[in-house]
């Protein structure tokens, strides 16, 4: 930390260096703070930071927006009988709501209370090291989360093909010489499993290196326009042009197993299963070319380095977990998994995928919904069947009656956003625990909030994971907390040990527990240290930083509690203010498989079982000419919650109908006039925005809007750009059916001028 000239000679400015908590890019921030005054004055990009070299987006204000927001909830808020909200102190709050929610799991049984946990847990380390225990705790099956409206999928093949459902394989952008990008759009997004900062400038320098960029997009979208070739493609057809790039790999000898042939089964079987997807025989379902088709796998199997990469629009779409897989099993047969410049592992130095680390095993169908008989995939259930589990009509005395939300917005993220609203009513109680009276929480019976980035030190846990290059970082907190609002992880710890009849300390101590019951197994790299040694060396602070500093110091890269030994401890991260290079994404296969046998087995049948709807769907894809709906985002949105930030809302309308000139003119749909999008779960009226980047027959909506909701304490997002609510549009009932993940690309819709 260091000191700049005070403006106010009575506060002086203080520069702390921080990562930006809001995507997963992490870049490097340099925040000036009023301290005394316990003001942001500036947030700017940290040039001394080697993974974002002064880069920043303009969300990196959403820190501040966040924190000086007046609508931000600081205390808990209880509904009064006659509807309106009033502030309680923490003690009742947490009595009020173990009490409710014990004497409903008493009454009814565990699967009584639903659980539902959304996206920015992952931005913070304390959420994301109690969120685990936290909705283990309750001992509910009903866990729902935004992953079955996300990367669910793919976790579902990694754990079949690799055994850790949470090993993500990454773009190594910083190494390659071709990046195929399908369904994702980094230049918005900023890149999600792939965390690079500067997305562009990533994308620039493979093009300056001399290789290439193509983007596969029903849009063609900002990274299309700065790549080499863009290709529209029909939402929901990636399986097929996979199942097709494999087809052409077999038959034209450019399979290239190389040292995966040791390891890897099934082989033979992918072969049989892909036969059938011939490029012609696809040509006409996904909209681009056996031509093209064919080219593409040639160029692909050929390069050296080369990434073949999948995101949100290969993942929320009929065949998310297929076109998951058949990524994975293109870059095998070819040689371009977990090879320099390829797709890659990033090793975290929390340990969390070191072998040796038992993970789960994730049974699936050990509960079924009760409305339509969907199982829990491996500890989650499809996000947008909680309505159907909480109503009467459906699912009768076994139905869900509590339901608590942790930091999701399901009303405005998940499926048919009014079903669920309106069925919360029928809940005995609910409880949110969120900074805003939104969408969601305004259906509760009591919001519990937590302190915010500025008042929380960090450390990017879920990030390094998904980094295209190693690194370790802490973050500082920017203010002294106010006393009187827990963190994220005091809130949720408190409410489980309340709700379960238990303590705070209990659990904390089962957590560290079996942490390091977990680092000194057989095999891991701490086998053989003490557990006296490890507890004396972490001390008994109780909390994320402690958890923490025992992960980093048995990690990879860790001390491993040895006084002789250089290595990582919290201590040194923290010193280091600053990113520390962990170096770049190194080969870990077969040594990190955490499969029974030690193998990859390539054409697991729990996944292949899904190849005949694939062979279906061909014929039925084949002869389709309707409109279909897909996502977009936006560089100044962040999903729901970053709307309330007045500089992130203010300029034109976003939430547009973007439709291509061929479908508006057949429709009589003007540029900047109203449009009906009905879909069967619902419709919206939103302004049109004609454009040839749209493929035709395709029109993109983005999601995240619809602040028009009664009952909201939103005053900026309600009044700049409420905008409509795309997941009406989604169909809360057809799914990914090995994933249980919902379809929010492509969407059967009908539009006409409003
Ligand atoms: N600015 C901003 N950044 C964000 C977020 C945000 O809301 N705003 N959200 C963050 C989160 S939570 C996530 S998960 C990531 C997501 O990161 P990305 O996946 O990069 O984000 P999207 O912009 O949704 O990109 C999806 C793309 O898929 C395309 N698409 C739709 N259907 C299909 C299809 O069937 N096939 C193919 N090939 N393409 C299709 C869409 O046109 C779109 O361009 O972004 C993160 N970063
Ligand atoms: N149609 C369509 N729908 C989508 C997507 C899409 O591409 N298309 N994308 C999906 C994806 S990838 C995702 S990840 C989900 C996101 O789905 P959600 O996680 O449900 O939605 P968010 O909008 O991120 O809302 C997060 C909630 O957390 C609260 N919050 C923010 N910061 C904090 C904090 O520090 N502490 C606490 N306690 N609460 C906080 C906010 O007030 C908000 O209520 O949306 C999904 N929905
Ligand atoms: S790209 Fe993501 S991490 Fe970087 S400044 Fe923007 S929001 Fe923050
Ligand atoms: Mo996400």
């Amino acid at each position: 930390m260091t000191t700049t000239a005070p403006r106010d000679p009575q506060h002086p400015l203080e520069v702390v260096r921080r990562s930006c908590p809001i995507c997963e890019a992490c870049c490097g921030l340099r925040v000036h703070v009023d301290r005394e005054a316990r003001r942001i004055e500036r947030i700017e990009g940290d040039p001394e930071d080697w993974r974002s070299r002064g880069y920043l987006c303009p969300k990196a204000y959403g820190m501040k927006g966040v924190y000086e927001d007046p609508d931000r909830l600081r205390r808990p808020l209880r509904k009064r009988d006659d509807g309106g909200w009033e502030e309680i102190d923490w003690e009742s709050a947490y009595e009020l709501a173990g009490t409710r929610l014990r004497a409903i799991r008493e009454a009814h049984g565990t699967p009584a209370i639903g659980l539902f946990v959304g996206e920015p847990t992952g931005h913070d380390v304390g959420a994301l090291l109690y969120t685990t225990l936290f909705m283990q705790s309750f001992q509910s099956p009903r866990l729902f989360s935004s992953a079955t409206m996300d990367q669910f999928p793919k976790n579902v093949t990694l754990k079949r093909l690799l055994g850790d459902g949470e090993m993500y394989v990454i773009p190594d952008l910083p190494r390659t010489d071709l990046f195929i990008c399908l369904g994702g759009n980094p230049l918005a997004s900023q890149g999600s499993l792939m965390g690079t900062p500067n997305a562009r400038g990533a994308l620039r320098a493979i093009r300056e290196r001399g290789g290439r960029v193509i983007v596969i997009d029903p849009r063609r979208t900002e990274t299309a326009e700065i790549a080499d070739e863009h290709h529209f493609i029909r939402p929901g057809a990636d399986a097929f042009l996979l199942a097709a790039i494999c087809q052409v790999v077999f038959e034209e000898g450019l399979v290239r197993l190389g040292r995966f042939a040791d390891f890897t089964d099934g082989v033979d079987e992918i072969r049989r299963l892909v036969a059938p997807f011939t490029p012609e025989a696809v040509a006409t379902a996904t909209g681009l070319s056996a031509d093209t088709i064919r080219r593409l796998a040639r160029e692909y199997a050929t390069t050296e380095r080369a990434a073949l990469y999948g995101r949100i629009g290969t993942c929320t779409q009929e065949f998310g977990t297929l076109a998951s897989w058949l990524l994975d099993v293109a870059a095998i047969l070819t040689g371009h998994f977990d090879e320099p410049g390829c797709m890659g592992f990033p090793r975290p130095a929390t340990g969390d995928t070191e072998p040796g680390r038992e993970t789960p095993a994730l049974p699936v169908g050990l509960f079924r919904t009760v409305g339509r008989g969907l199982p829990l995939v491996d500890g989650q259930l499809p996000a947008g069947t909680v309505a159907e589990e909480i109503e009467e009509a459906v699912a009768g005395e076994h139905r869900m009656r509590a339901l608590v939300t942790v930091a999701a917005n399901p009303v405005l993220s998940a499926p048919n956003g009014d079903r669920l609203a309106s069925a919360s009513n029928e809940l005995d109680f609910m409880v949110s625990v969120d900074i805003y009276l939104n969408e969601t929480t305004s259906h509760a019976d009591l919001i519990l909030p937590t302190r915010v980035h500025a008042e929380r030190a960090n450390y990017d846990l879920v990030y390094t994971r998904t980094c295209s290059h190693n690194y370790a970082r802490y973050s500082p907190r920017l203010f002294e907390p106010d006393a009187d609002l827990p963190d994220h992880w005091e809130v949720i710890l408190e409410l489980a040990a309340r709700a379960t009849g238990t303590t705070a300390e209990a659990l904390d101590d089962a957590l560290v527990d079996d942490l390091i019951t977990k680092v000194t197994a057989p095999g891991a790299l701490c086998e053989g240290v003490p557990r006296e040694r490890i507890l004396s060396a972490i001390g008994d602070k109780r909390g994320p930083m402690r958890v923490l500093d025992l992960m980093l110091r048995s990690g990879p890269y860790g001390d491993r509690f040895d006084a002789g030994r250089e290595g990582l401890s919290l201590a040194r991260v923290i010193a280091a203010d600053g990113p520390i290079d962990l170096g770049p994404l190194e080969p870990r296969l077969p040594g990190a498989l955490k499969t029974p046998d030690g193998r990859i087995p390539l054409a697991h049948d729990y996944i292949t079982a899904d190849v005949p709807r694939l062979r279906e769907a061909l014929e039925r894809r084949s002869g389709e000419d309707g409109l279909r709906l897909v996502g977009r985002r936006q560089v100044r949105n962040m999903n729901s919650w970053l709307h309330n930030v007045p500089v992130l809302a203010r300029g034109r309308n976003r939430c547009t109908l973007l439709i291509s000139p061929v479908d508006a003119t057949r429709l009589g749909i003007d540029h900047g006039a109203k449009a009906r999008v009905r879909s069967r779960s619902g419709e919206v009226v939103v302004e049109a925005e004609v454009s040839d980047e749209m493929m035709p027959g395709v029109v993109s909506l983005p999601h995240g809007f619809g602040h028009t909701r009664k009952g909201s304490r939103l005053g900026v997002a309600a009044t700049t750009q409420p905008g409509v609510n795309a997941n009406q549009l989604t169909d809360e009932l057809p799914l990914d059916v090995p994933s249980g993940t919902h379809i929010a690309n492509g969407i059967p819709v009908e539009v006409e001028a409003a």
